[in-house]
C-alpha cells in the first residue's frame, strides 16, 4: 500500500498551480498516479501510450517551474502531452473520442494551449515566432518547445534550430531522448544523440569529481554550487555536439525521471538569459513493461489493449497495410525495386520487408521531403523506388514529388496509406487533401482499389507504367474484399451495374458494398483511376440524367471536382451531385461517425435513389 501523505484526485485537478506547494516525494507519488491513470485511459480509448507514459515526470516538472497560463509551451506532434492535459484540468476520459478531449494540444480546449500540431517538428519554429513577436512588443514570458530525438532530426526542425541558433530572441528547447521514434531511430542524428547521453569518459570523470571534492565541507560546498562549471566540464569532456557550435547554452543530459533534477534544469534554463538546450534522457513506455521492452513501436500508439495480458484489441481481418505490404514483398525479388518509408514502417506493416530486403528497405525517419528527392536519385540511376507513406505526411512532400519526381517524369510509386477518414487522431491526421494536390500535379497517375485483385493488379501496372504511380488506400480492415476476375486495364473505370438514366461514379472499398444494393435504374462506375480519367466511361455518362460522383475518401475539391469540370467540358446537361468531404478540416470521430455527420455513409448515399 502506497503511503502517499497528499493524495491528489486526478480528475479534480483544475490547474497545475497545486503543483507549488507539494515536495518532490509527492510529486513522484503523482507521477505513479499519472501513470496508472493514462495506461487505463489509453487501454479504453486509445492513443499514444508509450510517448506519454515517458514524459510524465518532465511534464510535472515544466509545469511547476513554468507558468504556462503566460509562459508558452509547445509539445513537438503534440502525440505526449496527455499529462500537460490533465495537469491543465482536461478530463481524459472522453479522449480522442467525437466532441471530447483530443490526442493533440487543442487552442479551443484550453487557455493552457498556445498552438496545434500533429504532424512533426514544427515547434521549434513556432517557439520561435513566439519569442520574436514577445520582444518586438517589450512583453514577457517564456517560450518552450519539447521535442523528441526523432523529431528533431526533421529538416523543419533543423531549419528552425538554424535560425534560432543565430538571433538573439530567448527561447528554451528540451530534446527528448528516449532512443525511439516509433519503433528504434535511425540516422547519424541519433548516433550523435546516444554519444552525448553515454559517454561513458564523461560519467567516469564525473564520479571523480564528486568523490575528490565530497571528502571536505568546503568540497561539497564548491561541487553544490558550481553548476555551471561542472555543465562546461561537462560538455567538454563529452563529444561536441551540433548544439555547441550554436550561441545556445546546452544543459544536461538530465535524468528525465528525476524531478528534482528536472526541476533544477529548468529553473536554470528559466533563469537564463540566451536560448538554452535541455537535454533529458527518458525510457519510452517507462511503468508499463510491455511498452518499456517494445522496440518495434506496437505499443507507440495503440488502439486499445487488455492491460494484464499486454493484449492489443487487433481485428482478425487484414488491414490494407498489410494486405499491400504482403503484394509488396513479392514485387521485392525483382533487384531493381526499393522499398521507402519516412519512419511508419510499423504502421504499413513493412517489418518483414525491412527484415528480408535490408539493403533495398530505407527508413529515412520523419525526412518526408528527402524520402522523395532521395527517391528522385534513385529512379533516374534506374531503380523503381516504392515509397510508402501515410496520406498526411504526403503533404509534407509536394514540392520534391513534383519538382524532383514527376518533372522529369521519373518513374515511381506511391504507396498511399491512411487515405481517407482516419477517425480519433483528428484534423491534423485526415488523408482527404492529397486527391486534390496531387491531381494538380503532371506526370501523376492516381488510383484506389476496391479488392484484392485490383489493389494487386494496381501495384503492378505500377511497375510497368512510365512515370508516377499513386495507389491510396484506406485505414480500414479488408472486411470487403472480394476476388473478382475482372478485365482490368490501364486508365480503365469497371461498369459493375447497368442501370437505366442514374449513374453513380465511386470508387475504393465502398464498391463493394453498392453494388450489390443499388436499385436497377442505376449504373455503378468503379473510378478506379482517378486520374487520368478513362474518357470513354466519361463520354458515355453524358447519356445520364443525373450523375452521382460519391467520394467518401477525399474532398470535393479532388477527384468529384476534377470529374466535374471534365462533365462540363463535354457539355453534359444532366445534374451531376457531388457527394464528397466537404472542404473543411475534419475532428475526431470514428470514421463510422464522420461519414454519417457529412451524408457520406452508405446508407445516405442509397437514400438519393429512393
Ligand atoms: C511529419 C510527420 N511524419 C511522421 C509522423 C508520425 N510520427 C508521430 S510520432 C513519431 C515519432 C516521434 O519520435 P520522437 O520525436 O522521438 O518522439 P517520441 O514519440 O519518441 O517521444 C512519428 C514518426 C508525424 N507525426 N509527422
Amino acid at each position: 500500500m502506497k503511503k502517499n501523505p497528499r493524495h491528489i484526485e486526478i480528475n479534480n485537478i483544475e490547474n497545475p498551480d497545486f503543483l507549488k506547494d507539494l515536495s518532490n516525494k509527492e510529486l513522484e507519488f503523482l507521477a505513479e498516479d499519472i501513470r496508472e491513470y493514462l495506461i487505463d485511459i489509453t487501454s479504453q480509448n486509445g492513443g499514444h501510450l508509450s510517448s506519454n507514459l515517458g514524459v510524465v515526470e518532465a511534464t510535472i516538472a515544466l509545469c511547476k517551474v513554468f507558468d504556462f497560463k503566460k509562459d508558452k509551451i509547445v509539445f513537438d506532434v503534440g502525440h505526449q502531452c496527455y499529462t500537460y492535459k490533465i495537469l491543465t484540468g482536461r478530463n481524459l476520459r472522453d479522449l480522442r473520442k467525437m466532441g471530447g478531449t483530443s490526442g493533440f494540444q487543442k487552442i479551443r480546449e484550453s487557455e493552457y494551449d498556445h498552438f496545434e500540431a500533429g504532424h512533426s517538428s514544427t515547434s521549434i519554429s513556432v517557439i520561435n515566432g513566439f519569442a520574436i513577436s514577445r520582444d518586438l512588443r517589450g512583453e514577457h514570458y517564456e517560450t518552450v518547445a519539447f521535442i523528441g530525438d526523432s523529431s528533431l532530426c526533421n529538416g523543419l526542425a533543423l531549419e528552425g534550430i538554424n535560425n534560432i541558433g543565430n538571433d538573439k530572441h530567448k527561447s528554451i528547447i528540451i530534446i527528448n531522448d528516449n532512443d525511439m521514434s516509433i519503433s528504434t531511430p535511425v540516422g547519424g542524428f541519433s548516433k550523435m544523440f546516444r554519444k552525448i547521453s553515454t559517454s561513458d569518459f564523461y560519467r567516469k570523470s564525473k564520479h571523480l569529481y564528486k568523490r575528490l571534492l565530497s571528502n571536505s565541507k568546503l568540497g561539497r560546498f564548491i561541487y553544490t554550487k558550481t553548476y555551471d562549471f561542472k555543465n562546461l566540464i561537462k560538455r567538454f569532456l563529452m563529444k561536441l555536439s551540433l548544439f555547441d557550435y550554436f550561441d545556445f547554452s546546452v544543459i544536461g543530459p538530465v535524468d528525465g525521471h528525476n524531478i528534482k533534477q528536472l526541476t533544477n534544469a529548468f529553473l536554470r534554463a528559466k533563469h537564463n538569459d540566451k536560448t538554452t538546450i535541455v537535454f533529458i534522457k527518458t525510457i519510452k513506455g517507462k511503468g508499463f513493461s510491455f511498452a518499456e521492452n517494445d522496440k518495434v513501436g506496437k505499443w507507440h500508439g495503440v488502439g486499445g489493449f487488455n492491460k494484464e495480458t499486454g493484449v492489443i484489441n487487433n481485428s482478425d481481418k487484414e488491414s490494407w497495410s498489410s494486405l499491400f505490404a504482403k503484394l509488396l514483398e513479392k514485387e521485392m525479388e525483382n533487384e531493381n525495386v526499393i522499398t521507402i518509408t519516412p519512419g511508419t514502417g510499423f504502421g504499413s506493416s513493412l517489418l518483414d520487408i525491412s527484415l528480408k530486403y535490408p539493403s533495398r528497405y530505407i527508413d529515412v525517419g520523419i525526412s518526408e521531403e528527402h524520402a522523395f528527392t532521395l527517391a528522385g536519385g534513385l529512379s533516374i540511376n534506374g531503380f523503381h523506388p516504392v515509397i510508402s507513406i501515410y496520406s498526411t505526411f504526403l503533404q509534407r512532400a509536394y514540392d520534391e514529388l513534383s519538382h524532383d519526381i514527376a518533372r522529369m517524369n521519373l518513374d515511381a510509386t506511391i504507396l498511399i496509406d491512411r487515405s481517407g477518414l482516419v477517425g480519433s487522431d483528428g484534423e491534423t491526421h485526415q488523408g482527404i487533401y492529397d486527391e486534390a494536390f496531387l491531381i494538380s500535379i503532371p506526370n501523376v497517375v492516381i488510383s484506389m482499389p476496391s479488392n484484392r485483385t485490383e489493389a494487386n493488379f494496381l501495384l503492378k501496372e505500377s511497375f510497368n507504367h512510365h512515370g508516377v504511380f499513386a495507389i491510396r488506400y484506406p485505414r480500414e480492415n479488408t472486411d470487403c474484399l472480394l476476388e473478382y476476375d475482372e478485365n482490368l486495364s490501364f486508365g480503365k473505370w469497371i461498369k459493375t451495374n447497368h442501370g437505366t438514366n442514374i449513374a453513380l461514379v465511386t470508387f475504393g472499398p465502398v464498391v463493394n458494398i453498392l453494388k450489390n444494393q443499388l436499385p436497377t435504374k442505376v449504373s455503378l462506375y468503379n473510378a478506379l483511376f482517378l486520374k487520368p480519367l478513362d474518357l470513354d466511361a466519361v463520354n458515355e455518362l453524358l447519356n445520364y440524367n443525373k450523375v452521382v460522383i460519391y467520394d467518401p475518401y477525399g474532398t470535393k475539391n479532388g477527384f468529384a471536382s476534377y470529374l466535374s469540370a471534365e462533365l462540363l467540358n463535354r457539355h453534359f446537361t444532366g445534374d451531376v451531385v457531388i457527394k464528397a468531404i466537404p472542404d473543411q478540416f475534419i475532428e475526431q470521430a470514428s470514421t463510422e461517425q464522420q461519414r454519417e455527420k457529412y451524408g457520406l455513409d452508405i446508407k445516405s448515399i442509397l437514400n438519393l435513389f429512393k
